[in-house]
């Protein structure tokens, strides 16, 4: 007996002490506690009948059943026939009278869409959760689910919901050795090793997790990628994974190296025309869907950062790209051919260079402004890729930048379906060690407008089809997942990973409504917790801009790593390889002259966007250095001079970071000791990072400036050569292709 309570006070302990790892993400199911709320749902729900035995409305039911029985604190009966206040779910399919009901109305919900609909059925009151396929009913389970989550009525619904874009694709940059390419949420949490014999419970909670907020595809590999993974040996691993995902509606891409036929079929070359190559393929593409018969396809990074790919051949990328879609093409598969393309061999227009593997080759990037390349190769192509060809491009026409102006691609390429590409793990966003809520920067990009049809011509409405009456369509995240206990290293990285997949669906939803469903699904309902925390989230990605790349600054992180500030170098391989190439600081001023007088890159933008940037008196000042040389005593549209701009931004990004760890402090009372700790040291982490930020760049800036900071700035306390002599060779997430 003492031996029990001994053990039963161990494993109490261990629970208060342990508290909350986070590992369930926005899927906790807190138990409702507000009494009136708890009136109201338990009186809205007896229990749930669902006639099927498909594996998908299983897990729809069991996630129901799970979800009420902790949030209402009840035992849920499965009810075979309809009874008052059931919650009725299924297809036309499983239930007569969901074939009825939605024969009857208008309701065009696609393959993925759902209806939740309070009505009488058989005289009796009842929750229906209907789909034309299996999937959508999940999709609408975790919709009712996340209703009562967040303390919303449940009565009189009336809710249809379609996603608005097809594929919503995570894009994980994980080698088969477990290491992760810009990870910084500890090692990839596919385990080739012990696949397919084991089916990790991870695989589970992923799939559930991805399926609750809309998530269909992942791609498993690194776009800088291995072409192992294409073996039969590790194909049938590729297949346990598809196998575990199928019920949740997600499916499988791979990342496919362009010269698999040579390192794997043994043939002398990749060139895409090539009948040999071909064939090789199209046989890989036979023998995956007979092992994955629903395989969503292949994502191809070729030509670019060393990845072979057919301009060795003298080959153009739609040349590349259709040798692809057409192997897929019979299986119904899609390409996702990558635009972030810059050869590092290139720099000047019209150069000419022969690739390792063979053919010579035209680059044309006028001017040596990288930002031009992407539309400079691709908008050529325009309707020479075949149907199942979506080009893939990033949120940036540089690199995933904490803002950008939205890439000249979109609206530009009519006849070829764009896909989005946004980065959720934050590699130039401040990486593990930093709260920066970054719904707003996909938001911001998202409802840029291309003015490519006229007004309204958004990106949104370019990548989902509408603008160019495209069927296909996607969106992909760089995934920030790996296997720490709390799957995205900083906790509020699960934000981003939620805020990916809700825009996904739907990109008419708010920042700071997805916000508020995560706080309250993930921490709880209480609004003296909620306000303050969606105030730090709202400010978080500002902050972070602020005090790294303020007024259109970027690319000014540590070489290789991107860990901190080192807009000093100057000596990497390539020039575009170095931050001064991205700020051109000099003694009349700072930023990147893209109008007519130097590399007119903006002449790729609609004259509509061209005009609201062009002039620099009137450019926002969010984008002025990405398109303006400005003299630093220039007195710019906020009523200050450069200088003086620069360094109360800096300064400001430093003073929000210290406002977000006073407002964090105050909420230790209504969040567990993990969590706030967590959070809570990870923002002295990124206070000191700030102010590292902060003073090295100004101290650098200062050099090319020659003005004194203004009155009120916080004096840096270490000189610019301590903050050069700063080196991270161990810095987490640094690439390859193992
Ligand atoms: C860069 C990353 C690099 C990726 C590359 C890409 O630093 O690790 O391989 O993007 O997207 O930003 O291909």
């Amino acid at each position: 007996m003492k031996k029990i309570i001994f053990i039963l006070f161990v494993l109490f302990s261990c629970i208060i002490v342990k508290g909350n790892d986070g590992y369930k993400l926005w899927l906790e199911y807190q138990k409702v506690s507000a009494p009136r709320l708890v009136r109201q749902y338990n009186e809205a729900i007896s229990g749930i009948v669902v006639k099927s035995q498909s594996a998908t409305l299983k897990i729809a039911e069991s996630e129901l059943r799970l979800a009420l029985e902790r949030m209402l604190d009840k035992k849920i009966s499965p009810l075979n026939i309809a009874a008052h206040n059931a919650i009725l779910l299924g297809t036309p399919e499983s239930s007569a009278e969901i074939k009825t009901m939605l024969s009857s109305g208008n309701f065009s919900l696609g393959d993925e869409g759902f209806v939740i609909q309070s009505r009488r059925i058989n005289n009796m009151t009842t929750t229906v959760i209907a789909a034309n396929k299996d999937i959508g009913v999940l999709y609408g389970v975790f919709a009712f689910i996340r209703l009562i989550q967040t303390h919303q009525p449940i009565n009189n619904l009336s809710i249809i919901n379609v996603p608005k874009i097809k594929n919503r694709v995570l894009n994980h940059w994980d080698n088969l050795n477990r290491s992760v390419e810009r990870g910084y949420a500890g090692i990839s949490i596919w385990n080739w090793h012990t696949l397919p014999g084991y089916i990790d419970q991870r695989y589970i909670d992923y799939a559930r997790a991805n399926a609750s907020i809309g998530i269909n595809g992942t791609v498993l590999t690194n776009v800088n990628a291995n072409s192992q993974v294409l073996t039969q040996e590790y194909l049938v691993k590729v297949k346990a994974l598809a196998d575990a995902f199928r019920p949740y509606g997600i499916k499988v891409y791979l990342t496919a190296k362009f010269s698999a036929p040579i390192e794997l079929g043994g043939i002398k070359t990749a060139d895409p025309l090539n009948q040999e190559v071909i064939n090789w393929w199209k046989n890989k593409c036979r023998e995956i869907y007979s092992l994955i018969p629903d395989f969503g396809g292949f994502l191809v990074k070729a030509n670019s950062e060393g990845q072979p790919g057919p301009q060795g051949y003298g080959k153009t990328h739609a040349d590349g790209a259709n040798m692809f879609a057409g192997a897929l093409e019979p299986y119904g598969g899609i390409v996702m051919w990558r635009a972030f393309v810059y050869d590092v061999r290139v720099q000047k227009e019209g150069e000419h260079f022969t690739e390792g593997s063979g053919g010579e080759h035209t680059q044309t990037i006028a001017s040596g402004d990288r930002f031009k390349q992407a539309y400079a190769e691709f908008k050529p192509l325009d309707g020479q890729f075949k149907k199942n060809v979506l080009l893939q491009v990033k949120n940036g026409p540089i690199d995933f930048q904490p803002r950008e102006p939205f890439s000249p691609l979109f609206g530009a390429m009519p006849q070829t379906p764009l896909m989005m590409e946004f980065q959720i793990t934050q590699e130039y966003v401040g990486q593990s060690t930093t709260l920066a809520y970054l719904a707003p920067m996909f938001k911001e990009c998202l409802d840029a407008d291309t003015y490519s049809k006229g007004k309204g011509s958004t990106v949104a409405r370019v990548i989902d089809g509408t603008i160019d009456g495209h069927t296909v369509s996607g969106i992909a995240g760089v995934a920030n997942i790996g296997n720490d206990r709390n799957w995205t290293g900083h906790l509020f990285g699960q934000a981003n990973w939620y805020a990916f997949g809700r825009l996904a669906w739907n990109y008419d939803l708010s920042p700071e409504t997805i916000a508020e469903e995560w706080i309250r699904q993930t921490f709880n309902n209480n609004d003296a917790f909620i306000n303050p925390v969606k105030r730090i989230m709202s400010a978080s990605r500002e902050a972070v801009i602020n005090y790294m790349t303020p007024l259109g600054l970027n690319h000014i992180m540590g070489t290789s790593h991107h860990y901190g500030p080192a807009p000093w170098v100057k000596n990497a391989g390539r020039a575009d390889w170095n931050p001064v190439y991205y700020h051109k600081a000099d003694s009349v001023g700072i930023g990147f002259d893209r109008t007519k007088t130097g590399s007119d890159a903006l002449a790729q933008y609609a004259p509509e966007v061209r005009q609201q940037w062009s002039d620099m008196n009137t450019c926002d000042y969010r984008y002025l250095l990405w398109f303006h040389h400005v003299p630093w005593n220039y007195k710019i549209n906020t009523g200050s001079t450069l200088w003086n701009e620069l360094c109360y931004r800096y300064q400001s990004g430093v003073d929000t970071v210290r406002w977000m760890q006073q407002t964090w402090d105050g909420l230790d009372n209504l969040v567990d000791k993990e969590r706030f700790q967590h959070v809570r040291m990870l923002l002295g982490i990124q206070e000191q990072e700030a102010v590292w930020w902060r003073n090295a760049c100004l101290l650098y800036f200062q050099t090319f400036s020659k003005m004194p900071f203004p009155p009120g700035f916080e004096e840096p306390y270490k000189d610019l050569s301590y903050y050069q002599s700063l080196k991270f060779p161990l810095a987490p997430g640094i690439g390859g292709n193992l």
